[in-house]
């Protein structure tokens, strides 16, 4: 076998990116992107912003009241609210462009994927840069979106070299550049190394990843666990030997609200649960799809998980069977319900399309 050629694919400041698509204005204003929770008032976080917002310190997870300080010298930066469903739009486009130059494309989210592209490129990284360049210009043509490249020989390295220039980056790392290219880098540049992790080897005074050699796999199993240990010692010598696996986009739809209040009475969360069928049952539409699983899921006061899905003996696009099954299953995950409920989601999956323009109607 041959060198792997693989490409890390990532957008840049997705969610905030597809807001300036909509409106070209925003470009030159800081954007931030929220989820608002259904409390009211700036309740909420961040989910992403642009990066004129970041300069400002602006970053997800934080909370919009936050946000909104750092910003305060900022009278034209926007806040605008979470539109999944465009944004999906926005996403299935983009990967349909990405799609054509793959040998095998895997979907991981709305914003990255994997390609391998070694038998298209031969396995040359002249060429591979060249295609990934292609990439490129066909999604900043096609949907107007910049994104960030990474090439390597396998997916761990590939998802470190697109994120290493952001935005509108392409991060070459040819097999004799490995070393070199990841020795220099952080130890927190490696994918799942995080804030604890890091935390232990500062405290041990090593900052990047060259230090981590010193540490033999013994010595990092005892400290970290035998995978996460092993993984860090692989991680650090740019060894991955994880295929990309052919998976396609939209394994899924969900919605979830934060209720009004925080509870576990059954009338009071069907009533939430059958509006949420209602808004996920207009994605489904939109996108012509059947779906075969249901699911739902609590996030508990404590914030703590819970979910429960069924599968279907067909596949449907119906809104009624879609409710039925959501409030059995909510009858179900509340019969040994301690927590209270703060979250309340529905879900669902193993899509299929729905072909035809006639029994679309007859469907739903
Ligand atoms: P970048 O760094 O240019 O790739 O920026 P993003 O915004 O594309 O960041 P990325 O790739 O980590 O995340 C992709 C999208 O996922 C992002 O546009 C919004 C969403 N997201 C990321 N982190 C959070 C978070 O902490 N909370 C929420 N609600 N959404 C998030
Ligand atoms: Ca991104
Ligand atoms: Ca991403």
């Amino acid at each position: 076998m041959g060198a792997r050629v693989v490409f890390h694919i990532d957008f840049d400041y997705f969610f905030a990116q597809c807001e300036e698509l909509r409106n070209p204005d925003l470009k030159s204003k800081p954007v931030c992107v929220c989820v608002y929770s259904d409390r009211g008032g700036d309740s909420g976080a961040i989910a992403t912003a642009n990066y004129i917002a970041r300069k400002f310190g602006v970053k997800s997870g934080i909370p919009i009241s936050f946000a909104k300080k750092r910003l305060e010298d900022r009278k034209d930066a926007v806040f605008l609210p979470v539109d999944f469903d465009y944004y999906l739009e926005i996403s299935e486009n983009a990967m349909s462009v990405i799609k054509e130059s793959a040998d095998i494309f895997e979907y991981v989210g709305k914003d990255e994927a994997y390609l391998d592209v070694s038998n298209r490129v031969e396995g040359d990284f002249n060429k591979a840069s060249h295609l990934a360049q292609q990439i490129k210009n066909a999604v900043r043509d096609k949907v107007k979106l910049s994104c960030s490249i990474g090439v390597s020989t396998n997916k761990l390295i590939a998802k470190i070299a697109s994120d290493f220039k952001k935005p509108d980056g392409l991060t070459v790392v040819s097999p004799e550049k490995i070393e070199e290219f990841l020795g220099q880098l952080k130890i927190r540049a490696i994918p799942g190394i995080g804030k604890k992790t890091e935390d232990r080897f500062t405290q041990m005074n090593f900052e990047i990843i060259d230090d981590l050699k010193k540490l033999d796999v013994f010595t990092l199993n005892k400290e970290f666990g035998r995978k996460h240990g092993t993984y860090i010692f692989n991680a650090a010598r740019g060894i991955d030997t994880e295929p990309v696996k052919e998976r396609d986009p939209s394994v899924q739809y969900s919605k979830i609200t934060t209720l009004k209040k925080d509870s576990k009475d059954f009338d009071f969360l069907a009533e939430n649960i059958n509006q949420l069928c209602v808004e996920l049952h207009e994605v489904v539409k939109k996108n012509n799809r059947m779906f075969k699983s249901i699911g739902i899921q609590f996030i508990q006061s404590d914030l703590t998980n819970k979910t429960k899905s069924r599968m279907l003996k067909n596949p449907t696009a119906n809104l009624e069977e879609l409710q039925k099954n959501a409030n059995q299953l909510l009858k179900e995950a509340l019969e040994d319900q301690k927590n209270t409920i703060r979250r309340l989601g529905v879900k669902v999956s193993e899509l299929s399309e729905l072909r035809g323009q006639s029994d679309i109607t007859s469907y739903f």
